[in-house]
């Protein structure tokens, strides 16, 4: 039986004293206060080196208000949500509920029907190639992807297109690191049902315009995804002002918990689809022959949801609203800007990505030192970078390079931790010329 009481159970007291406090991350900017609001960045790592966190496009630290809401909801609220008539059973459904309102406003849903709790952007996207793509999409169809998609916008396409008989095109990237519009004008000319997009690139940084690409896409009749994993947490997005069909996003890359994503979808849209999962909780009515659905977002939250989680990522919303989502923006800009002028000064690097409008993902190579070995011979000052292909390996293709080091900043971060990552840099430049 489903329980989604109205009824207001009383304010919640944790027995035990939490150590964080509400107002952090308010007052005004400044990120050396803001930091010790994230005990993890006092961390020394291999003995005595302070950490540089530079790693955050993978995931960002959380602060103690996040960590706190997580201890306290399993010491003082722990219970299953929408079918426990007990106490604990409200409050947790409560606060789940809250925590999806508080995604709802933050990223400008009409309605909290449209929000539908994930395990992340992977997720999200799977539940649209699949529940949306398997039914609707017919041999011929197109779908329109680009040349800079995470595996995670890429692979269930690929999947599905093999099952529908749909076709998949791309849209070119450019050298300087941005999309051929107008390319992606003249694919939008065929059968296409489907544009699906990231907001930004995790390797080259790129911002796409995604209102407008939105607006051409829709002209032609197609659906709009765009994977906003890269973008709601550093960034003011809003979906009634995209215009999206879909946005998908994770939690634990914007100071949330991991294992808790959001998948907004148009109600109109969402409202047609079968589901993807099925089982428990996304259920109307279910005899032995056949089964009718729960309203939405239920019928998209088959089974026990990651409770703690929607909570933690609804404290991390809070968060984030207080320190101000245009001035994450500007700063993280800023501090991109300060780590291209840096790591240029430096002979035989060569910076991925030049969009004029970029976020604070700046991936590089540094001749002569793979990526993995200087990504562990900088870890050893304390700077935590990622290398790899990052998930994105057509793009690597097109860039020519198997893999990339990405140095990637967030508020929380200083300049003075990207000085270290060029003079470590340095250091590991002379030490792979010389091998000593
Ligand atoms: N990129 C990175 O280091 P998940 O794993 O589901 O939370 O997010 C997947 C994903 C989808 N789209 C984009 C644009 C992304 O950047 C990511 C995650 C991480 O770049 C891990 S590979």
């Amino acid at each position: 039986m489903s329980n989604t009481s109205s009824s207001s159970p009383p304010p919640l007291v944790p027995p035990v004293a939490c150590v964080c406090n509400e107002q952090v991350g308010a007052g005004p900017f400044d990120p050396r206060r803001l930091r010790q609001d994230f005990p993890i960045l006092a961390l020394t790592v291999h003995g005595d080196k302070t950490l540089a966190y530079l790693d955050n496009a993978a995931t960002t630290q959380k602060p103690a208000s996040v960590v706190c809401v997580l201890c306290e909801y399993y010491q003082a609220c722990n219970a299953n949500v929408h079918r426990s008539i007990h106490y604990l059973g409200e409050q947790a459904t409560q606060r789940f509920e809250e925590a999806r309102k508080k995604i709802q406003r933050f990223i400008g849903a009409p309605s909290e029907r449209s929000v539908i709790f994930t395990r992340g952007t992977t997720e999200s996207i799977n539940v649209v190639a699949s529940a949306w793509g398997r039914r609707s999409l017919k041999p011929g169809d197109e779908i329109v992807l680009t040349g800079m998609e995470h595996h995670s916008n890429l692979v269930p396409w690929q999947l599905v297109a093999k099952e529908t008989g749909a076709r998949l095109k791309f849209v070119p990237v450019l050298d300087d690191g941005t999309l051929d519009l107008e390319a992606y004008e003249r694919l939008l000319k065929g059968r296409v049902r489907m544009a699906a997009f990231t907001h930004i690139s995790n390797v080259l940084g790129t911002v796409n315009p995604v209102k407008r690409m939105t607006a051409l896409a829709h002209a032609a009749g197609a659906l709009v995804l765009v994977d906003a994993a890269q973008s709601v947490p550093n960034r003011p997005v809003s979906v009634t002002d995209l215009d999206c069909d879909f946005l998908a996003f994770s939690g634990h890359k914007m100071l949330g918990p991991t294992g808790i994503g959001v998948l907004y979808g148009r109600l109109e849209v969402l409202e047609r689809m079968e589901p993807f999962l099925t089982g428990g909780e996304m259920i109307s009515r279910v005899t032995l022959e056949d089964s009718t659905w729960a309203d939405l977002p239920q019928k998209f939250e088959a089974g026990t949801p990651h409770v703690s989680g929607a909570i933690g990522l609804g404290v991390a919303v809070d968060y984030l609203q207080r320190v101000g989502m245009e001035t994450i923006r500007d700063y993280d800009e800023r501090l991109a800007r300060y780590a291209i002028g840096r790591l240029e000064q430096i002979p035989g690097v060569r910076i991925f990505g030049r969009a004029p409008e970029r976020s604070g993902a700046v991936s590089f190579e540094v001749e002569g030192v793979h990526p993995h070995d200087l990504a562990q011979f900088i870890d050893r000052d304390g700077i935590a970078i990622r290398a790899g292909h990052l998930c994105a390996q057509p793009l690597m293709k097109r860039l020519g390079v198997p893999a990339v080091s990405r140095a990637s900043v967030y508020f929380y971060n200083l300049e003075e931790e990207l000085d270290r990552l060029a003079q470590s840099i340095l250091k590991a430049k002379e030490f792979f010329r010389h091998g000593s």
